[in-house]
């Protein structure tokens, strides 16, 4: 009896295995999502300030900052973007097209970075 849990438990976790194995070598994980590279807003500056990602990846601004801030497309930007003005949290943006795409922070126009966006 107890040798027969055991074995069962064996084949579960092959099982298991043979899942991960699976999903791990094809890359990117999940069928409709590219990769998402994060970028710390911090009081004063974007860390990094200037990220390289493939068409399709996403940026992810995480907010560690004392201060109010947004992550907002610079006026001649051909692809418009615009989080909120917070002081926590995150935002989120998906580029498809590749491109150089500048963003700014308002209150603090000294705040800048960019987004590269490799086809
Ligand atoms: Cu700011």
């Amino acid at each position: 009896m107890l040798h027969r849990t055991t074995k069962l438990a064996a084949l579960a976790m092959s099982a298991v295995l043979l899942a991960t194995g699976c999903s791990s070598d094809g890359g990117s994980g999940s069928a409709a999502s590219g990769e998402t590279v994060r970028v710390h807003v911090k009081d004063m500056k974007f860390d990094p300030a200037v990220v390289t990602i493939q068409a399709g990846d996403s940026v992810e601004w995480i907010w560690e900052a004392t201060l109010p801030h947004d992550v907002v497309s610079d006026d001649d930007s051909t692809f418009e973007f615009a989080s909120d003005l917070q002081i926590e949290g995150s935002f989120t943006q998906t580029f498809d097209t590749p491109g150089e795409y500048g963003y700014h922070c308002t209150p603090h126009p000294t705040m800048t970075g960019t987004v590269i966006v490799e086809g």
